[in-house]
């Protein structure tokens, strides 16, 4: 089990980690119950360990805990208070604001329960200990009691007819105010659409293969309002996102104004299968199902159809506002900014407006720019929360109800992580690690206790836990499920040359109903040359094989994949080989568990030589031997 915050060598100065967790707060954690004991306890050393590495003595910590200031926050206080406990501010950005009378910058901001209505995102640039009150006791089976939104509440809805009703949004009226994802009752609302479940599938593509299509008889037809129409349209691995130009009635002709498919030439509309799946999205016409809304931006009206057992008057509705709820950047040097977030529920963050109202979706929520053939730009979306350069540490979290990514420690960050935190219900990837280039590496990060569910609700391509090229990153012990495509993604380079990423693990983790839309992944999925890394004692089950031309796997080790050692790992209950190499290189494959159907190959060899694979000891068993049941019951103690 790595150490957060890396490891402080024997003789050296603790100058790599800031002075904020030389002291960190003096609280007992709650764990989830699915860890066994020996992980709590090995949890609960956290602070501890922080304290141990940073190489402080009691004395010191004490000095600093006298003089770091502390201010409270609470949603019925007021920002011209000073910011005790009896008289809080009311806004989180005032307490990371004022300057203190000495000069420190770093501080504690207790928040009280509630939850905090932004207006804008925070913004945080200097040393901060961010705690929600109640924290300790916070784990993902409970609801924090402190909540940050980036979302504003809706009321005044009135039944119309039965079952449907209606709000007025002067600010959406006034152009003010858009959105396109909705929470009622604390879930996510369905945006109005056709079919109302599964898909069609069309019928053929049109001459170009890029802009139009041919669909089937009676699926589609020229509703009254299309230029609110959202077209989504599933690639093998990713989708398509576009306005409709026109729907010919006569020729059961669609068109797109621009293009579907990313500007890379498979990505056409029969680039892999002749048939593929789309649904559409976003017409008062498509509101004939409970559970559905739809927003007449030009009147400013909501709609919404409600399920049985609700009424106009009790719903709680919340419609984001804000694309970004907190960022980290600071100016300092590298990790000298530490972070350390407590206890805090994250949401109604919203989806990004892309160019065009496109998005052309490549790979793991990454897309491309409008740019056309030659000239797009590739793009990340943003993230809730959002670290640059720092050191970032985020513990009994939960990020729920957002319409992208969720959590991103990106360029520079080193010696961070999240740990014990709750991911469900994001638009995009749950949690990003690092960047898609070689610059800012990040390094030393860990994931690890998490529950990450129910990603990629917008963009299908999206992962569950996605890092780039990244060095000693550790993803370890989580629960990763329910997700259109794959769990786990690791690298972003599609040959074996050397880059920065190296010494990465991904230990322990538990990750199952994954590839649920999507194929061509898996629960794990790595790319490049990443010396030094371990896939050791996951448990992978229940992977599917959606539609699409390509396999999905139990892990799928793809283009470039070099320098891992891939041992101990069960992987059973998937429809497809456990195992798959794409334009693998050299790596060692030992002692795994791999249960397969009958006649399908435990690894699969895509434009991958036998001989790059050093394989020892691995064993096909059936899920009901007792040799397989044992097995698994001694992996899931040790888990
Ligand atoms: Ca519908």
């Amino acid at each position: 089990m790595q150490e957060w915050g890396g490891r402080c060598k024997k003789g050296a100065a603790p100058a790599r980690m800031p002075l904020l967790f030389r002291n960190p707060p003096t609280v007992q954690y709650v764990y989830h119950s699915h860890f066994p004991q020996t992980t709590m306890k090995k949890a609960t050393t956290f602070m501890a360990a922080t304290m141990l590495l940073a190489c402080t003595t009691f004395i010191q910590v004490a000095a600093q805990e006298a003089t770091r200031p502390t201010y409270w926050v609470s949603p019925q206080g007021s920002d011209t208070n000073p910011g005790t406990k009896e008289k809080p501010f009311a806004t989180i950005q005032k307490a990371v604001d004022v300057p203190h009378s000495q000069g420190k910058q770093e501080r504690k901001i207790i928040l009280e329960r509630g939850t905090y209505f932004l207006t804008e995102p925070i913004r945080i640039k200097t040393p901060v200990l961010l705690l929600g009150i109640n924290s300790a006791t916070i784990s993902p089976d409970q609801k924090s009691e402190v909540t940050i939104s980036g979302g504003r509440t809706i009321e005044g809805f009135k039944e119309i007819e039965k079952g449907l009703v209606v709000a007025d949004i002067p600010d959406v009226k006034a152009g003010k105010w858009n959105f396109r994802d909705l929470y009622i009752n604390d879930q996510r609302a369905i945006r109005a659409r056709h079919p109302n479940t599964g898909f069609f599938r069309i019928e053929k593509s049109g001459e170009d293969r890029r802009t139009n299509f041919i669909y089937n008889d009676g699926d589609l037809k020229k509703w009254k309002d299309l230029e609110n129409v959202e077209l989504v349209f599933l690639h093998d691995w990713s989708i398509t996102r576009c306005p409709i130009k026109e729907i010919d009635e006569q020729e059961r002709r669609l068109t797109v104004p621009i293009r579907i498919g990313c500007d890379i030439d498979f990505f056409k509309i029969d680039g892999w299968e002749p048939h593929p799946r789309y649904f559409v999205e976003n017409s008062i016409e498509f509101l004939d199902a409970p559970g559905e809304w739809f927003l007449d931006t030009k009147e400013g009206k909501l709609f919404y159809r409600l399920k049985e057992g609700e009424s106009a008057d009790t719903l709680e509705v919340i419609a984001p506002v804000l694309t970004q709820l907190l960022t980290v950047e600071t100016s300092d040097p590298r990790g000298k900014t530490g972070v350390f977030i407590l206890g805090i529920r994250f949401s109604h963050a919203a989806y990004f407006p892309k160019q065009e109202n496109t998005v052309w979706e490549t790979q793991a929520a990454a897309f491309m720019s409008p740019g056309g053939p030659g000239n797009a730009q590739f793009l990340p979306s943003p993230a809730a929360v959002h670290g640059e350069n720092a050191t970032m540490i985020i513990q009994n979290c939960q990020f729920d109800h957002l319409g992208e990514n969720g959590l991103w420690f990106a360029k520079g960050c080193i010696n961070g992580g999240v740990r014990n935190s709750l991911f469900r219900d994001i638009g995009a990837n749950g949690i990003m690690i690092g960047t898609h280039n070689q610059e800012n590496t990040v390094e030393s990060c860990v994931v690890s206790n998490c529950i990450v569910e129910k990603t990629g609700e917008t963009l299908f391509g999206a992962i569950g836990i996605w890092a780039g090229i990244v060095k000693n990153v550790t993803i370890e012990k989580n629960i990763i499920r329910q997700m259109p495509y794959g769990g786990i993604s690791l690298g972003w380079q599609w040959n074996p040359d050397p880059t920065p990423a190296r010494e990465n693990k991904i230990i322990g983790n538990k990750i199952y109903d994954c590839m649920q839309v999507l194929s061509d992944s898996g629960g794990i999925y790595t790319l490049g040359f990443q010396p030094d890394s371990v896939i050791e004692g996951n448990i992978i089950y229940h992977i599917p094989r959606a539609a699409g031309n390509a396999e999905s796997n139990g892990m799928f080790l793809d283009e470039g994949t070099k320098g891992f050692t891939i041992r101990n790992n069960i992987v059973y209950n998937t429809e497809q080989s456990s195992l798959r190499f794409h334009r693998a290189d050299k790596n060692i494959v030992r002692d795994n568990i791999l249960s397969n159907k009958d006649g399908v190959p435990m690894i699969r060899y895509n434009s991958t030589p036998e001989a790059n694979l050093e394989l020892i000891d691995n064993r096909d068993l059936k899920p009901d031997s007792s040799e397989f049941r044992d097995a698994l019951e001694k992996r899931q103690r040790v888990n």
